[in-house]
């Protein structure tokens, strides 16, 4: 088959991609390696930035999280101190949407089913092919069959694991990462949250997190080390450990209840320079990784699908090569400024089993800062909402 723009990957950015190129006629298709059902079984994000909530409702798919959604206008921070409350609406007069990813993706692959696009689930062995080329095409395996799709443009959009960083040549592409001395272990729970907007507790114990989906869905998370197994923590380990770390007037009201999903995520700081090699382009986790500290993961995949749609809109539209000659360097300066918030939101909310002394005076000196000083409120909040794109 033939196409203007071949996508790989069904997820958030490639769904998201795939509907703004459809939405100004620009030809895609598709291509998951899962089904999916399994794609929509995945509990990930829970924060959307307000570039990415105005992206969704540009792209047709926002009218259930308008509807859904819960628009936040700050959210709070736990010390040895007590809690403070990060006012987003007074410090930078915006807010950010809570809305899980797993509804997103649900709304994208609606909108794409409405528009008739091309989205072809359990594509096996996809692999690029001349990306240097006038002419490059990816070929799948389904049901056996040996498919080919040659394209004009190829969005790699196929996450941390896909096959579209590895087809830069390691001579070509430069990455850069850290991985940090612990996981996030995550439970999802049906109880009403425990606080009204997120509490982001530093606890000698180690870091917690009390977020939600919905007014009956919560969503909470504790640091945990590298040599914990989900199987090593039942529910009621995990609700007595989040308790002994979030402050007393969210712990004590707290609902508990039984785990609807329990799992451990590593955290990582991760990108590969540059984001495109000839006609194929990195997008979303394909590209970087950052840790959930800073609600950005998700965020990061919609910017960079600001960038890469509004390009190849301009290439096709008008013959405009610009934006696709400078993808990479444009999407690259926004993502190293989400990678230090986020890597910044990490150091300060964590406790490092090789922290020295002085180190965690200096954390705690960072948090009195961010308890006491108004503009240091205000750069965490501006960074929080998102960058502008
Ligand atoms: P995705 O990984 O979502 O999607 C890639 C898609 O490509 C997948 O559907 C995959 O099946 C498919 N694919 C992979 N290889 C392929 C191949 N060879 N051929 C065809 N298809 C292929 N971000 C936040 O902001 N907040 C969070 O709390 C948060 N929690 C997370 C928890 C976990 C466990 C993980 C793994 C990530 C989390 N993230 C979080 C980050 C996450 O939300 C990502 O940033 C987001 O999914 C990025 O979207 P995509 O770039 O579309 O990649
Ligand atoms: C979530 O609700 O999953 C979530 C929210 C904020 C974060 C990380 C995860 O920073």
């Amino acid at each position: 088959m033939r196409t203007q723009v071949c996508i790989i990957g069904g997820g958030p950015s490639g769904l998201l991609l795939s509907q703004l190129l459809n939405l100004k006629g620009i030809e895609t298709v598709v291509l998951e390696r899962k089904s999916r059902d399994y794609v929509l079984g995945r509990i990930r994000a829970g924060v959307l930035e307000r570039g990415m909530v105005g992206l969704l409702r540009e792209a047709g798919c926002a009218e259930r999280m308008d509807i859904e959604g819960h628009p936040h206008e700050g959210c709070n921070l736990s010390t040895q101190h007590g809690m403070f409350r990060i006012d987003f609406k007074s410090l930078v007069n915006e807010e950010v949407m809570v809305y899980g990813q797993t509804e997103v993706t649900r709304d994208l692959y609606a909108a794409q089913d409405r528009i008739g696009a091309t989205v072809i689930h359990d594509a096996a062995d996809v692999a690029i092919h001349d990306p240097k080329s006038d002419a490059p095409y990816v070929t799948y395996r389904k049901d056996g069959v040996e498919h080919r799709v040659d394209c004009d443009y190829i969005a790699g959009c196929d996450g941390f694991h896909g096959v579209s960083r590895q087809t830069i040549p390691t001579g070509v592409r430069q990455e850069f990462e850290r991985v940090y001395p612990f996981g996030w272990l995550g439970i999802l729970s049906e109880t009403a949250p425990a606080a009204e907007e997120l509490v982001y507790a530093n606890h000698p114990r180690g870091f917690a997190l009390a977020s939600m989906r919905s007014a009956t869905l919560s969503r909470y998370y504790v640091q945990v080390p590298l040599s914990d197994k989900v199987e090593d923590w039942t529910d009621q380990m995990f609700w007595d450990e989040l308790r002994r770390r979030l402050p007393a007037e969210v712990a004590e009201p707290m609902q508990t209840g039984p785990s609807i999903e329990k799992s451990i995520a590593p955290l990582r700081s991760f990108v590969c320079e540059p984001m495109q090699f000839g006609r194929l382009f990195l997008v979303g986790d394909a590209a970087h990784i950052v840790p959930p500290t800073g609600a950005k993961g998700l965020n990061l995949a919609a910017s960079d699908v600001h960038y890469l749609s509004r390009a190849l809109i301009a290439f096709y539209g008008a013959g405009d090569r610009q934006g696709i000659e400078t993808y990479s360097a444009t999407a690259l300066k926004r993502i190293w400024g989400a990678m230090r918030f986020s890597w910044w939101m990490t150091s300060v909310l964590h406790r490092f089993p090789e922290a020295s002394e002085f180190d965690q005076k200096i954390q705690e000196s960072e948090l009195l800062q961010l308890e006491e000083v108004e503009s240091a409120r205000r750069t965490m909040a501006l960074n929080y909402v998102g960058l502008p794109y």
